[in-house]
């Protein structure tokens, strides 16, 4: 089947998506009611989130949970962050949640989170994290089944990082990162590092943007590393993966845009899968996907785009200027398109206009990206869009010609 280049026409759900995208236990489990609360903030129970983390191991101490725990943070100005270890047992029946109380925005200033070696099962939600210097959380070796969401993590060195000691350890596994914005940190974004085989690790609905670093770093040897719906724009790199055995890396749906000399950079490993990705390079010497060396990419109903000189991509060191070059250089992306996706506003707003080319024209996901990047569930009118947006309504660009009224 050939797909249509039209978005009236039919969509691509022929294609075969290869059955690699094992996602592993979804840790999307919010607390129960009947949770055991410990409040910090003014005129509760705990001013600090020490505090309550000691009580909390002083009541619960090292036996493994018999019921939620969560420490509950009101609004307020925090200037101590929490290292957890193996002080505290939750497991994966009753995890431990570390959440703003609804309504409220919790600022940790020049602190962050450390999920330590041993710790697990813990759900990290709803903070505002700049921490100048440090790491927004930061996720040690031997730790597992990790929940990072619904945070704005700025003005950090990493947003969060996960790397372990040696290549002998069991390494952090099982890390969810989703629905959080992260900007302005001064390195690496989202780096995560020496992650072993096994692990499950998942980022989607996240924003990043204007970042010293590069969007997301991979590397290790051997995972299943899953993103979808992803926003990353501004940053001075996209994704750099580098695996040294078997991977696989799932990219689907998601938004790469002006993302400095890279967007995608697929260095080694063994698997790696991209499908329904708009990746946009702007600029001299930039590149769209970065493939080299022994790789095995599997690339198709992508929307690669390249302006002001940039490339669509590089194939084993050989520059690919447009998608004709890329296609017969890897044999890859035989259905994809290039062309300007009309976001509504680039750089700004990546919803979709709703006469973009990207609508309509993705591979189907069900039960792999079920939703969008700001939950609208997929797919919306004739089929999957193309990047992160699934177009809901129908945006339409206001006339810039013809009689134009202003209200006064
Ligand atoms: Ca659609
Ligand atoms: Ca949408």
């Amino acid at each position: 089947m050939r797909c249509g280049v039209k978005s009236t026409d039919k969509p691509c759900n022929a294609i075969t998506i290869p059955a690699i995208f094992a996602m592993g236990v979804l840790w999307l489990l919010e607390p129960q009611a009947n949770a055991d609360v410990y409040e910090v903030g003014t005129n509760k129970t705990y001013k600090t989130l020490p505090e309550a983390f000691d009580a909390l191991v002083a009541d619960v101490g090292g036996s493994p949970f018999t019921e939620e725990h969560s420490i509950r943070v009101y609004d307020g100005l925090y200037t101590a962050g929490l290292t957890f270890s193996t002080e505290l047992q939750p497991t994966s029946q009753f995890r431990l949640f570390v959440q703003r109380a609804p309504g409220h925005h919790p600022i940790l200033d020049g602190a962050g989170f450390t999920l330590h070696n041993g710790s697990s099962n813990i759900t990290i939600d709803g903070f505002e994290i700049r921490n100048p210097g440090g790491n927004g959380v930061l996720i040690k070796e031997q730790s597992l089944a990790h929940v990072i969401r619904g945070c704005h993590i700025h003005h950090c060195l990493r947003a969060v990082r996960a790397e372990g000691r040696g290549r002998d350890f069991p390494w952090p596994g099982d890390v969810t990162v989703h629905d959080n914005v992260m900007a302005s940190n001064t390195s690496t974004t989202v780096s995560m590092l020496d992650i072993t085989s096994g692990t499950f690790a998942r980022f989607y609905n996240n924003v990043i943007h204007d970042n010293a670093g590069a969007a997301f770093e991979f590397q290790g040897r051997g995972t299943s590393t899953t993103l979808y719906n992803n926003i990353c724009y501004n940053n001075s790199g996209g994704l750099a993966y580098v695996f040294t055995s078997s991977g696989p890396l799932n990219a689907y749906n998601n938004t790469f845009y002006n993302n400095g000399s890279f967007e995608f950079s697929i260095l080694t490993g063994r698997t790696v899968s991209m499908f329904n990705n708009i990746v946009w390079a702007v600029g001299s010497s930039h590149a769209g996907i970065v493939k080299v060396a022994t790789t095995q990419l599997t690339s198709n109903v992508n929307d690669l785009y390249a302006t002001k000189a940039a490339n669509v991509g590089s194939w084993n060191g050989v520059a690919t200027p447009t998608l004709a070059d890329w296609q017969a250089a890897g044999l890859q992306d035989a259905q994809s398109l290039s062309a300007d996706p009309e976001f509504v506003k680039p750089g700004a707003d990546f919803h979709l206009w709703f006469s973009s080319p990207c609508r309509d024209r993705g591979v189907t996901l069900t039960g792999v990206v079920d939703f969008d990047f700001e939950n609208d569930s997929r797919p919306k009118f004739a089929g999957y869009d193309i990047g992160a947006d699934e177009a809901e309504i129908r945006r339409i660009p206001p006339p810039t010609t013809g009689l134009i009224l202003e209200a006064r």
